[in-house]
C-alpha cells in the first residue's frame, strides 16, 4: 500500500516512524511519502492561504499549491497502477468509522490532504473528484486545528487492517465492526499480578472455567455497554 501525505506540518508524522506502522514500513508493507505543500508555491513566502470570498473569521488555503501538489502525486503513479483515492479530513466530512477504515485498507493507494486555517478552497475536492474518488471524512464530533492529527488517527486504523501488518490475525476476525463484532464495548482485561495494591483479579478469571468466564465477559460488555454508550445497544 502506497500512502501519500501533504501537509505544511510534515514534523507532525515522525510518529509513522515507529512501532506498528514503523515495521510495516521496514516490511515493505506500507510506502509513505510526506509531502510539505510550501514546496509546490512558487512566491517568496511560500504563501498557502488567503483571506475567505464572502467575508468572515480565519484564512483559508489557496487552490493552487493543491493542484500542483496533486499533479506530482498523480505524475508518480504508474501508468497502469489505479488511481489513488484522496482523503481529506474536514469537520464537515462524514463520520471516519471502523467499515471505511476496513475499506480503504483494501486501496492500493490513498492521498491524505490535511489542511490548516478554515480549510481547502472547495475547489480542490470538486476538481479532485474528476480525476480520482474523493473521501471528505471527519475523524469525530469536535474541533481540531488542522487536518495532520486525523490523518495520524486515520492512517494508524487503515494500516493496522492490512495483511501482514498484524501479527495475529485472529484479533482482526473478532472485530469485524467496530467496538466489536457483537456491537458492545470490550470486557474488562487484566493480567498478573493476581493481587495488586489490594485489589483482586475477578476470582472466575482464575477458575479455568471457559464457559463461565464467557459469560462473565458477554454479561461485562453488556453493562458496560449501558453504561457508557446506551446509543450502541439500540
Ligand atoms: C481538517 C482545518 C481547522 C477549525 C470551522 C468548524 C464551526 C474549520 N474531527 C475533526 N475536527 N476538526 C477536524 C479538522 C479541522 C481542520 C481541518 C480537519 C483543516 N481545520 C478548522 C474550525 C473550522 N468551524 C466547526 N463549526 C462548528 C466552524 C476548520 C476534524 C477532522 N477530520
Amino acid at each position: 500500500m502506497r500512502l501519500d501525505i501533504i501537509s505544511i506540518f510534515p514534523d507532525y508524522f515522525t510518529p509513522l516512524d515507529l512501532s506498528l506502522i514503523g515495521k510495516a514500513r521496514a516490511d515493505g508493507l506500507v510506502d509513505i511519502v510526506v509531502r510539505d505543500l510550501r514546496d509546490y508555491t512558487h512566491d517568496r513566502h511560500r504563501t498557502t492561504d488567503d483571506t475567505p470570498y464572502g467575508g468572515g473569521a480565519g484564512m483559508v488555503m489557496k487552490p493552487e499549491p493543491w493542484g500542483e501538489a496533486l499533479d506530482a502525486v498523480l505524475a508518480s503513479v504508474p501508468e497502469t497502477g489505479p488511481m489513488p483515492t484522496l482523503v481529506i479530513p474536514t469537520p464537515a466530512g462524514v463520520p471516519f468509522r471502523h467499515p471505511i477504515a476496513e475499506e480503504l485498507a483494501t486501496k492500493a493507494h490513498l492521498v491524505f490532504a490535511c489542511g490548516r486555517y478554515e480549510g481547502i478552497d472547495a475547489r480542490v475536492a470538486q476538481w479532485a473528484g474528476t480525476r480520482m474518488p474523493v473521501a471528505e471524512l471527519s475523524l469525530g464530533d469536535f474541533v481540531l486545528g488542522g487536518g495532520e492529527v486525523a490523518v495520524l488517527a486515520m492512517i494508524e486504523a487503515i494500516v493496522r487492517l492490512v495483511p501482514g501488518v498484524l501479527g495475529n490475525p485472529a484479533s482482526l476476525a473478532e472485530e469485524s465492526h467496530a467496538p466489536t463484532s457483537d456491537g458492545l464495548l470490550e470486557y474488562p482485561v487484566y493480567t498478573k499480578p493476581p493481587s495488586w495494591r489490594g485489589l483482586d483479579v475477578p476470582e472466575v478469571l482464575l477458575s479455568g472455567h471457559h464457559a463461565k468466564v464467557a459469560q462473565w465477559r458477554r454479561d461485562q460488555s453488556v453493562a458496560l455497554t449501558a453504561r457508557r454508550r446506551p446509543d450502541l445497544l439500540a
